[in-house]
């Protein structure tokens, strides 16, 4: 159903037409995500700047029962931010919310607006000689909003944890309008629920983020980074564990990649080289990092090293001599997402497990897949200080998209069910958002999904927002 000229004239009053984008070329941008893996249609895209002006659009929408799609920089994985292909929704995206309201350095936190770009609060962080630790690849493109609300990871969980964990407070514009304002800069508040873990990684079920109160962290000025090649992933886990024990909390990032990531990377993106003489099944990229300038980071990672060589862990080693190599190991291991998508449709499976069940899980289902289709290349990488893989797959050399991807669903099968049997998550850090209610009504616990669904029902009765979304439509 089509909007009223009222409605939108309505729209038009609270953001006026600076806020409000009709011109479907104008439109196509917020209608596709960032792999062009998902299309929809919207009825309108409204831009609101103020978090009032957020508010009143929802309730307009809420009176109209018109049915909203968050959206921020638009780099989500599972297509969460696009609307469905009715053309009926409203996709509302946050992008004019920019503002850093305030950094309090002695409560160490910064309030921060939605549509903050991460890589701007990371550079505002620095500016006031502090850290704002998220860090991620879409880190200049992606929001704030958008990473609570998919409640982010990325390559230093390790050390400072994922989204959750750092956050103390949250502003939200609830499904009929009202503004929840919880911006507490609080470390300790047990009066009762904690309610805005309802909204982090709610993936805009349940309200609009429009804010946020976000810890701060020490500034680092010492760093080290090593790009490690190893036999198994077995020898990842001895790595890290040993890695962990000598340097504690100076680990901020451990990553691993399979040689098929690394191969694509050196195929498809600019400027990459390997850095090492020979090629090797499996690499490490460890980095450290101290408060302390001039720490001797290299020293230690040297130490380390050494013991892995002696034990067989590591087949061999280069450690960053400047920034520039630091950052051109990075782009090796930034690069296996865009590289993946030069070599057709990538099936990705973004799963954890315990850290210690990792080489098994890998080895039982590589073998499990190539038995059932066999030439399928299995990109494997991810975070494996945090148990998180990301477990993506290539069509095999030769074959067409189409035949592919009618195996999507028996491939995710294999995945899921031995994530499952390993007490895995069917995604670790990039949401359900559209690409994955299913799974997870298969694979989650069904006292949890009926609790999930109580609190949505709760929150938004209407079903208003975001629907189709973390749940399958018509399963809320
Ligand atoms: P969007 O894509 O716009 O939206 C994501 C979801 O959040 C949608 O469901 C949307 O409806 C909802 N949403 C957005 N804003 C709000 C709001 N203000 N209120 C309520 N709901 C909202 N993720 C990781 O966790 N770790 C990684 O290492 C990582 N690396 C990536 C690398 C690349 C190259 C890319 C493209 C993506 C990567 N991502 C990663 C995925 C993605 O989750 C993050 O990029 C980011 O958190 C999404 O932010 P966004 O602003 O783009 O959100
Ligand atoms: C990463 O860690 C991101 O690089 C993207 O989470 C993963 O593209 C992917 O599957
Ligand atoms: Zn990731």
């Amino acid at each position: 159903m089509a909007l009223s000229p009222e409605f939108i004239h309505s729209i038009e009053q609270v953001v006026g037409a600076a806020g409000v984008v009709r011109d479907p070329a104008l439109m196509a941008s917020y209608l596709t995500d960032w792999r062009n893996a998902y299309q929809g249609q919207a009825a309108l895209v409204v831009r609101p700047a103020t978090t009032e002006e957020v508010a009143a659009v929802v309730r307009l929408c809420h009176d109209a029962r018109v049915a909203v799609v968050p959206q921020g920089g638009n780099t989500g994985l599972c297509g969460g931010s696009i609307p469905d292909a009715s053309g009926t929704e409203l996709v509302l995206s946050l992008t004019r919310m920019k503002r850093i309201r305030d950094i309090d350095l002695a409560n160490e936190t910064v309030t921060v607006e939605a549509g903050v770009i991460l890589r701007q609060l990371q550079e505002a962080a620095s500016e006031a000689g502090r850290l704002f630790p998220l860090s991620l690849g879409a880190e200049g493109s992606c929001t704030v909003g958008g990473n609570l609300a998919t409640n982010a990871g990325g390559t230093a969980v390790l050390r400072y944890g994922n989204m959750r964990e750092l956050t103390l407070g949250l502003e939200v514009v609830l499904p009929d309008g009202r503004i929840w304002n919880g911006l507490r800069g609080l470390r300790k508040d047990n009066t009762g629920y904690d309610l805005k873990h309802w909204f982090i990684g709610s993936e805009g079920t349940l309200g609009i983020i429009t804010a946020a109160v976000l810890k701060l962290f020490p500034a680092t000025h010492s760093k080290a980074t090593a790009w490690v090649a190893l036999p198994s992933p077995q020898a990842a886990v001895d790595l890290i564990g040993h890695v962990r024990g000598l340097c504690a909390d100076r680990l901020t990032g451990f990553e691993m990649m399979s040689r098929q990531s690394v191969e694509f990377v050196l195929e498809h993106v600019a400027g990459c080289s390997d850095p090492l003489a020979e090629p090797h099944p499996w690499y490490a990229l460890i980095e450290l990092r101290d408060t302390v300038p001039d720490a001797p980071l290299a020293q230690l990672l040297e130490t380390g090293l050494g013991h892995a060589f002696e034990k067989a862990w590591v087949l061999d080693a280069v450690i960053a001599s400047n920034h520039a190599q630091a950052a051109a190991l990075w782009a090796l291991r930034e690069g296996i997402s865009e590289a993946q998508n030069h070599e057709g449709p990538s099936l990705k499976h973004d799963i954890s497990v315990p850290v210690s069940q990792i080489p098994a899980f890998i080895e039982h289902t590589d073998r499990a897949l190539q038995d059932q289709f066999p030439g399928v290349r299995i990109v494997s990488y991810g975070h494996m200080g945090d148990g998180n893989l990301h477990y993506n797959i290539s069509k095999p050399l030769g074959h067409a998209d189409a035949a592919f991807k009618s195996q999507e669903q028996a491939i995710m099968n294999v995945i899921y069910r031995m994530t499952s049997s390993y007490n895995g998550s069917i995604s670790a850090e990039h949401g359900l958002g559209q690409a994955k209610p299913r799974a997870a009504a298969q694979f989650k616990d069904p006292l949890e999904m009926e609790l999930m669904r109580a609190i949505k029902r709760t929150l938004d009765p209407l079903g208003l927002m975001n629907p189709g979304k973390v749940f399958a439509a018509g399963l809320e």
